[in-house]
Formats: structure tokens, C-alpha cells, sequence
């Protein structure tokens, strides 16, 4: 009986609170910062302002106060009251970039929870940006992804409404301090190559023992422990020349060993022969001219708990040259099914650009080509990387459609954003939005590729 009666309280001050929000109208009610003496640090407040452009809105972020929320105000009409802040807000594992937030929901909630927002800031000499995030759930526990390595961060936490209204935040701050990356040790054992803004570092991959085929022009080089056999997974990425492949690898390995989009070095994977290399001037031939396998082991801090084999191979379709793209396509498949390469594959990987409007004959007889390697079931192993893309859906979907190649799921990266510097304003705003793609997409790729039913077996044609 007590408990109906309690229930039935607590349903009812929920009850009144979401009425009173409902007859809330923001733009009647007088911003309760605008009267204070840091003024209204809101962009697009909606609340009533006696100074619209006042000088006073400054950034947000910049200068976030451990109490901004709509504190009660009364005009007569109408009032708005915060809800009270999270609290308990504590770290439940902590990566080298990204933090697992839990926290405990406030105990009277002034209207309905739609969310939290998570803001965090580096804990450096003077003060850094306020950055923010939202939770999309009503549930107590958030990932912060894309932190540094070894690095002091501080949280607060507020709820957000159904209005979008921020509750108030916790205070004081709390601090949590990321692992050491994985990049960072390999940064150090890597080659700096050149002077560049971000700092490039060459992964020392060595050769594998054995694994060089002059003849087929196939090679095969790892970092870490030398893995004897099959183990882990194993992809190929595939597609004409020029789509992308070769920088997809230093996007990938950026990805695996924890570099995050503030860290001022980038690693790269793809080393071109020197003989590759000359060919850069002339676009219409394939850069990369040998199938490298390239094996990772999984290391302690590393974003893949499995070992992986990620084979280059060389671009085919848009010189015309049958004979060209016929060999790449006997020498990739020479390479799945001699001992030099490795008879399972989990992901077959096609890269395309994202705004081809349609494949090119060359490009759909050598997907063909591909394809008629495997077993017809292969389907769940196709993977498409589509590059060059924006926020919109690529266009080359369709082309893929109609050419008929078939794919189980696409994920879009844009790798222009890999190597450009991050202290460039204006580079750095869509650089930051494409790396965080570019990770998304990496992140989503491996863990359906680690869950991924794979078949593993191939034709022996
Ligand atoms: N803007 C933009 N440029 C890209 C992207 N991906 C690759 N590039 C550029 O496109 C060019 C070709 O990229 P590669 O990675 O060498 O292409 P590939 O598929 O390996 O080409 P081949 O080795 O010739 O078969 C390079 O100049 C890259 O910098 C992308 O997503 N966006
Ligand atoms: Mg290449």
C-alpha cells in the first residue's frame, strides 16, 4: 500500500512538471543570465533578451560556469527551474582514447530527461575548450570517445529536456586521465619522415621472412610478433586505381594503434617502392604495383583485440589495358591461393569513390573477376569502402546496384582529412568532421568484422 501511494506521488510531480513545461514559452520568459555579470553565454538562447545582440553572448564553450541552466526566474507568467545535476559521476574503464562515463540520475527530475550532456576539457596549464557531447538515451552510462593518449581530462554533466534545455551541471569537476596510446609507443620505435605539419612517422613494419615473390610482384610484411599461419582475420582491399586503397591503410592503422584527431603526428603505413614512386606523375597507371600483405598483431592498447592481414594490391580499370587488369586479377588470385598468400579471406573489401554516378566497364568486369574467385556465398564477406564521401549518401551505391555487385555494408571515409594540419581553422573544421567519420566508419567495419559470420572458404580455382 505504501509503495502504490508513493508511486502514485512521484507519477504525479513528474506529471505536473511536464505540464509546466509545455505551457512554457521561452521567448516570454527573461534570460536569467543576461542579468548576471558574465551575461548570457548561450548562442541562440531562446529565452528573452533585452539586449539581443548583446556583446556579452560570448562563446559558450569557452566559458562555461559550473552553474549555467536556466535558474529559477519568475515574471509573473511563467517559471523555469533546472533540474537538479547528475551525480556520482565516476570513470568505468578508461582507454588511451576514449572513456567510459557512469553516473547516478538526479532524484527530483523537473520534467522528462531526453538525454545528458557530457561536457570535458583537457586539464592543461590555463584553460582549454570546453567540449561537449549528448547522450541519446536516458541511460546512466556514455562513452567519450576521440581523447588523447595519456592525457588529464575533466567532466561535469547535466541533463538535457525534452526542450533541450540544460538541467544544471555537477560540480565540481571531476578528472580522469586516459592510458598511454599505442601510438605513442609506436611513434617512438618510427621513422619521422620529412617536416610536416602534423608530424608523418613511418611504422617500422619488417619484412617477412620468405614472403617477397619478385616474380609475382607480392610481399608480405608485419609488425609485431611474426604470425606463423592462419590466425585472426584476414581483408584485401580492391578497386581501380586511384580510389583510395593505399590511404585508406594509413587511415586504418591510424585508427588501430589510438592516434586521435588532436595528437600532432600521424603514422603511415603505405611506403611506396622507388620505382612506385616515379609513377606518381602519370594518374592513368596504378601506383601501387605489388600485392603487399601487411599482418598486425594485436597489441596490449590497440583498438582490434584480434590479429589482422590487410593485403594492398594494385589499382585496375581506368587505363583500358585488358591485359594489365587481367594480370592484376590472375596475380590476386595466385596470391589467395598459393601458400604466399592465404586461402581465407573474412573481408573482401571493394573500394570505390563516392560520387561515381556509374562503374566503368573495366571496374565491372574486374569486381566480376574477383567475385567468380570465391564461392557464391561470399556475399556476407563484401565489404564496401566508399571514399571521397560527404555527409550525404554516395552516389556510387546506386552505380554498385545497378552494375549488380552485390555487398553486405558500406561504410564512407574521406581521407583528405588524414594528414592535414589541425592548427588550420578553417582546414581543421571539415578535417575534424571526416577523421571522425573516417574512425566511425574503421570502428564500425572491425567489430562486424570480428562478430561476422564468415564462411572463410574460398574456391580453389
Ligand atoms: N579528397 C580525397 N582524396 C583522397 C581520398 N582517398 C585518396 N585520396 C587521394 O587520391 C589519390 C589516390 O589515392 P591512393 O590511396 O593512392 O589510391 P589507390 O587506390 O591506392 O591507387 P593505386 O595504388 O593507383 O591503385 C591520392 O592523391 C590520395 O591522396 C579521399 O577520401 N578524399
Ligand atoms: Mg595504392
Amino acid at each position: 500500500m505504501i509503495v502504490i501511494i508513493t508511486t502514485t506521488l512521484v507519477q504525479d510531480v513528474k506529471r505536473h512538471s511536464v505540464v509546466k513545461q509545455q505551457q512554457k514559452k521561452r521567448e516570454l520568459i527573461p534570460c536569467y543570465h543576461e542579468t548576471q555579470p558574465s551575461g548570457c553565454t548561450r548562442p541562440g538562447c531562446p529565452f528573452k533578451h533585452s539586449k539581443p545582440d548583446s556583446a556579452t553572448r560570448y562563446k559558450y564553450e569557452d566559458t562555461l560556469s559550473a552553474t549555467h541552466a536556466m535558474a529559477p526566474v519568475e515574471n509573473g507568467s511563467d517559471f523555469w527551474e533546472p533540474s537538479p545535476s547528475p551525480s556520482d559521476l565516476i570513470c568505468l574503464i578508461c582507454y588511451s582514447n576514449s572513456i567510459m562515463l557512469s553516473w547516478t540520475e538526479p532524484d527530483e527530475i523537473n520534467g522528462y530527461i531526453n538525454g545528458y550532456k557530457i561536457v570535458y576539457r583537457e586539464r592543461i596549464m590555463g584553460s582549454s575548450r570546453w567540449k561537449s557531447v549528448k547522450t541519446k538515451s536516458k541511460q546512466t552510462v556514455y562513452t567519450v570517445n576521440y581523447l588523447k593518449g595519456d592525457t588529464r581530462y575533466e567532466f561535469k554533466i547535466c541533463t538535457v529536456d525534452r526542450d533541450g534545455e540544460d538541467g544544471s551541471f555537477s560540480h565540481p569537476a571531476v578528472e580522469f586521465k586516459t592510458k598511454p596510446s599505442l601510438a605513442h609507443h609506436v611513434k617512438a620505435s618510427a621513422k619521422r619522415l620529412g617536416h610536416s605539419d602534423p608530424e608523418r612517422y613511418k611504422i617500422p613494419f619488417q619484412k617477412t621472412k620468405g614472403g617477397t615473390n619478385n616474380a609475382a610482384k607480392t610481399q608480405k610484411y608485419h609488425f609485431g610478433k611474426e604470425i606463423p599461419g592462419i590466425t585472426g582475420k584476414t581483408i584485401m582491399l580492391l578497386g581501380a586505381t586511384g580510389s583510395g586503397k593505399s590511404k585508406l591503410l594509413d587511415g586504418m592503422i591510424n585508427y588501430i594503434f589510438g592516434v586521435s584527431w588532436d595528437d600532432n603526428f600521424r603514422l603511415k603505413m603505405v611506403e611506396l617502392s622507388d620505382a612506385e614512386k616515379t609513377r606518381y606523375t602519370d594518374q592513368t597507371q596504378s601506383q601501387t604495383e605489388w600485392i603487399t600483405s601487411y599482418t598486425v598483431s594485436s597489441l596490449s592498447g590497440s583498438n582490434l583485440d584480434y590479429d589482422l592481414q590487410i593485403v594492398d594490391t594494385p589499382g585496375f580499370g581506368n587505363t583500358r589495358d585488358l591485359v594489365r587488369d587481367i594480370d592484376i586479377v590472375d596475380r590476386i588470385r595466385e596470391f589467395i591461393n598459393t601458400s604466399q598468400g592465404n586461402m581465407y579471406l573474412d573481408g573482401i573489401c571493394f573500394v570505390v569513390q563516392a560520387p561515381l554516378v556509374r562503374l566503368t566497364s573495366p571496374q565491372i568486369s574486374c569486381f566480376d573477376a574477383i567475385l567468380s574467385i570465391f564461392d557464391q556465398d561470399c556475399v556476407n564477406n563484401i565489404y564496401v569502402f566508399v571514399t571521397f564521401a560527404d555527409g550525404n549518401e554516395p552516389l556510387v551505391l546506386d552505380a554498385l546496384r545497378s552494375a549488380k555487385v552485390p555487398f553486405k555494408k558500406f561504410y564512407k571515409f574521406n581521407n583528405s582529412a588524414l594528414f592535414i594540419s589541425t592548427q588550420d581553422s578553417q582546414e581543421s573544421e571539415f578535417g575534424s568532421l571526416y577523421w571522425k567519420m573516417g574512425m566511425d566508419s574503421f570502428r564500425l567495419f572491425f567489430d562486424d568484422l570480428q562478430f561476422a559470420q564468415t564462411k572463410r572458404k574460398t574456391k580453389q580455382k
